[in-house]
Parts: structure tokens; sequence; C-alpha cells
């Protein structure tokens, strides 16, 4: 607890507007700090400071889990809300006053509590993802900082699909055709082939087949798009597009995953020549790209381009699964999982039949050269 409450302290010290605060609210600030300074580093309370960065956040998630801290202060709390200066504007606003109500002392198990009904976190912060009018930035911030049980809450989507629903695939034996790649151990069950809607799925991020305006569209585009809600097409207008291969992510806002990767897949409804054969593997290594800068460890994939931008499915299943299985070898450790997820029964069946050229088990293995 010491280490929390310390933790706590340290960052209710960084949070950027705390020089703003009336001489009321620093003088309960400091009789917390006082009061608990048996446990907080000598020096570690002083108001103003660095600006509020996403440990500050994660420090205050930290502290929400803990057991509990100590005594009460809501009447302190209510009066900072009365006083209407602490903190109110802007994406810290909400930060600020949960580190506050924790700081003097509010039980964290009430703190939880009212989070949960939305008592405290409503206060802070109004979080409308049916709205257009809302700020985006501050529902991205707000939603990026809760771990995943809190942010159910929030969901648009019904029946969402953890990652423990979803298996991932054993390699087995190849079909006729030999195996391409030798086996690397090191990804199994790192691989899994899923049927079904993307927008359900409760992992740390999901691929959309987008266009290059990033503004929706029909397909999984459209399908993300409506689970999201409309703050997803604010925050994608804010990106000015995306060319053919590249990537770019987002929140994802009302959707159980917690980043979208838009890509933009070529167009190959006149046939598919070189060009659009290495832009669509620039899609998946761009997006595995996004997603491990972003420190998303799991990731689920649509089968790009081969909808409405007609890249025939059996020809991008080659692609897709070559481009996993080659940025997987070279970074297994920053990734947890890849799921492909298909729409259709055939798509299935494809995945199906190509996994074991691209994973194959160990023992079944056959070799892509011819023997002499
Ligand atoms: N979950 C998983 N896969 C889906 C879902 C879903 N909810 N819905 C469709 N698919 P497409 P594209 C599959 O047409 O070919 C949009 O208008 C579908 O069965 O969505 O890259 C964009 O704005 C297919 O296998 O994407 C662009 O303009 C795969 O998703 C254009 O379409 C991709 O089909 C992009 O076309």
């Amino acid at each position: 607890m010491a280490l929390q409450m310390s933790a706590l302290f340290s960052h209710v010290r960084a949070l950027p507007c705390a020089t703003g605060l009336p001489s009321r609210v620093r003088a309960d600030f400091q009789r917390a700090a006082v009061k608990f300074g048996h446990i907080v580093a000598p020096g570690s309370f002083q108001l103003g400071g660095k600006p509020a960065t996403s440990p500050v956040r994660g420090h205050i998630n930290a502290a929400f889990r803990a057991e509990k801290f100590s005594t009460t202060a809501a009447a302190l709390w209510k009066s900072s809300q009365g006083s209407g200066s602490f903190l109110t504007r802007g994406r810290r606003g909400w930060l600020g006053k949960v580190a506050l109500g924790a700081a003097l002392g509010v039980s964290t198990v009430a703190l939880v509590r009212s989070l949960h009904t939305g008592t405290l976190a409503a206060m802070a912060f109004k979080v409308n993802l049916n709205s257009t009018g809302g700020d985006w930035k501050e529902t991205k911030d707000f939603l990026l900082s809760l771990s995943v049980k809190d942010r159910r809450q929030y969901y648009k989507v019904s029946g969402f699909v953890p990652l423990d629903k979803i298996p991932p695939w054993t390699p087995t034996a190849g079909g006729s055709e030999p195996s391409r790649y030798q086996r690397n151990e090191k990804l199994d069950r790192k691989i899994s082939l899923y049927r079904g809607d993307i927008t359900k799925l409760e992992i740390d991020a999901i691929v959309n087949a987008a266009n290059k305006t990033l503004l929706g569209g029909g397909g999984v585009d459209g399908a993300i798009h409506h689970a999201a809600g409309p703050l997803l097409k604010k925050e994608c207008a804010s990106l000015h597009g995306c060319e053919t291969g590249e990537a770019k992510i987002t929140c994802s806002y009302g959707l159980p995953a917690k980043y979208v990767i838009h890509t933009v897949g070529p167009i190959a409804q006149g046939g598919v020549g070189e060009e659009e054969r290495k832009a669509l593997r620039l899609c998946y290594k761009n997006s595995l790209k996004k997603a491990t800068e972003n420190a998303a460890r799991t990731v689920a994939f649509p089968c790009i381009s081969t909808g409405i931008y007609g890249y025939p499915p059996k020809q991008a299943v080659h692609e897709a699964l070559a481009t996993v299985r080659e940025y997987l070898d070279e970074h297994h450790d920053k990734l947890d999982r890849v799921i492909f997820c298909v729409f259709l029964p055939k798509d299935e069946e494809l995945y199906l039949q190509n996994l074991p050229l691209y994973f194959p088990a160990g023992q079944e293995q056959k070799s892509v050269f011819p023997r002499c």
C-alpha cells in the first residue's frame, strides 16, 4: 500500500493543473500529505511539475486496483467540486478528480464502486459514444486509461469474444503441397483462425480494410465504424487519409478491441500484378508494425482487399500468411497472437488448407526444394 500511495502522491504532484488549485484545495492536499507522510517519500508531494502522462493514468489505475487506502474525504472531494476549478477542463480533468478523491483518502473500494456506477467517472467526464458532439481526444484518453474490465461497460457491441475463447491454431501436417517455411516452435500458439465478426473481438487491435479517405465505407470498414460509433470517424478525419499499403492507428471507442489499425488494400478488380501483390503484403506488414509500436500484442486481420476491392481470395491468402509468418519470425517476442478473422466459410476453408504451408508441424515438414 505504501508503494501505491507513494505512486499516487507523486503523480498528484505531476498533474499539470495542480498549480492552479484554489488555496482551500491546496491545503487539503497538504493535509493529506501530512496524513500519509510516513508512507510518502520525503519531498515527493509538491504541487506543480511535469505534465500528466500515461504512466500517471497507469498508476492511478494501479491505485484503483489496490484493496483500499484509508478513511474518507468525500466531503473534501465534494467541496473541491463546488470550488469548480480543480482540473475541470480538458483530458486531465477526470484524472485530477480521481487522483484528488484517492489522495484525500476515499477508500479505493468506494472509488472503484463509484466508477462502476458511473458516479465519479461520470461527474468527472461524460462518455457518450453515440454522439458526434463528443471530444474524441478526451474520450480516447479516458478509454485507453482503463483496464479491459473497466472498459467493458462502454462496449457498444453485444456478445464480445475474449481472447481465451479464440483457440490457437495447432500446426498440422500440410496437404499435398510441401511446406514453404521451416518449422519455428516459437510461433506455436501465436496463430489463430477465427470465423466471425471482427468487431466482437476483445483483443488489443483489430485491422480495418479501409479506403484512402479513412472516413468509412461498406464491408468490414462499415461494420467497424458502425460498431465503434461516430467518434471513430472524427479521429480518422484527423489523420488526413492513408495511402495504399500504409497503416494508421486509432482508438476503437465502442468496440471491445483497444485499437483499430486502418490499412488500405490494393484495388484488384483489373487483375493482380506485382504492384498489387506488394501492396497487399505491405498492408499486413505495416499493420503489424503499427501494432508492435503501440504495444498491441494481440491483433486480428480480416481478409484485406478480398471483398469490394476484388483481390482473389486464393491468391490473397498466400500474401497474408507469408507476411505474417515472416514478421513473426523476426518479432515473435512482441506479439502474443495474430488472428486471421475470416467471415465467409470459403475463406475459412482456404486458410485451413494453407496454414500448414506457412506454419508447419515439426515431424511432417517437407522441403520446398526438390530432392536431387
Ligand atoms: N468481420 C470480419 N470480416 C468481415 C466483416 C466483419 N464484420 N465484414 C466483412 N468481412 P471488404 P476490401 C470480410 O469489402 O475488399 C469498404 O467500402 C469480407 O468477407 O470489407 O478491402 C472500404 O471502405 C472480406 O473477406 O474490404 C473500402 O472502400 C473482407 O472482410 C473497400 O470496402 C474484406 O472485404 C475495401 O474493400
